[in-house]
C-alpha cells in the first residue's frame, strides 16, 4: 500500500521511510497545505487538520509533534515549531541553563486516513532530558539537546536507533497495527 505522508519537515519523512520499510506500506512525501490551529494538544491540532484534508484527500498521514519540558509546564509543547524557529536550541539552552530539573518529554502524534476507512489517530511518546548543550549532528529540530538515556542525544543516535525507542517510532509502530487491523500490508 502507498501512502501520501503531508510533512513539510523532510527530518520526519526520513523516519516514516525508515520505519515503515519492509512493513508493505510505502510511503511518499505529499505536500498539501492544511490548517494547523493553535490549540492545547497535538490531537487537537491534528484532528482539525485531518477535518480539513479530508475535503479533498482520501488517503494521507500527518504528524504534529512536539517537545515538553517540565520546567517549563510543558513549553514549547503545540508552539514547538514557532519556538525551534524562534528561539532554536541555542535559546531553549539560554532558557535552562542552571536549572537542575531537566525532564522533558516528545510526544508524536499522527493522523492517519485510508481509502474509504475511518480516519484514525495514535500518538505516542518519549521520556528523556534536556542536555546542558548541544550533541551530535545527526536527526534534525530538537534532536541535539534532548538524550533519552541522560548520555547520548538524539542526534548522536542512528536513525534505526532513535525509531527503536522515539515518540515517533513507537506512534509508527502503533500506526501500522491499526492499519494491519483493516488492510492487508
Ligand atoms: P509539519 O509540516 O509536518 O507540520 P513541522 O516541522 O512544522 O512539520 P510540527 O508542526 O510537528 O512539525 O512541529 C514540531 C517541531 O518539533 C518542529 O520544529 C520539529 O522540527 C520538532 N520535532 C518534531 N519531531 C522531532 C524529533 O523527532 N526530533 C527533534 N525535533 C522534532
Amino acid at each position: 500500500m502507498r501512502i501520501k505522508v503531508i510533512t513539510s519537515n523532510p527530518g520526519k519523512m526520513r523516519e516514516y521511510a525508515q520505519a515503515l520499510e519492509g512493513l508493505g506500506l510505502d510511503v511518499f512525501q505529499g505536500s498539501v497545505p492544511y490548517d494547523e490551529i493553535q490549540a492545547d494538544t497535538l490531537e487537537e491540532v491534528v484532528s482539525h487538520g485531518m477535518r480539513g484534508l479530508m475535503m479533498s484527500e482520501d488517503s494521507f498521514i500527518i504528524d504534529d509533534s512536539g517537545l515538553f519540558i517540565d520546567h517549563l509546564n510543558g513549553f514549547p509543547g503545540v508552539y514547538s515549531a514557532y519556538a525551534l524557529k524562534t528561539l532554536g536550541n541555542q535559546g531553549v539552552l539560554k532558557i535552562m541553563d542552571g536549572v537542575s530539573e531537566r525532564d522533558a518529554r516528545f510526544e508524536c502524534c499522527i493522523g492517519c486516513k485510508l481509502p474509504g476507512k475511518e480516519p484514525f489517530i495514535v500518538s505516542a511518546s518519549c521520556e528523556g532530558a534536556i542536555l546542558d548543550a548541544p550533541r551530535g549532528e545527526g536527526g534534525f529540530g530538537f534532536d541535539p539537546i534532548f538524550s533519552s538515556d541522560g548520555v547520548r542525544s538524539f542526534s548522536e543516535l542512528g536513525m534505526d536507533e532513535k525509531n527503536a525507542i522515539s515518540h515517533r517510532g513507537q506512534a509508527v509502530k502503533k500506526l501500522v497495527q491499526r492499519i494491519k487491523s483493516v488492510e492487508d500490508l
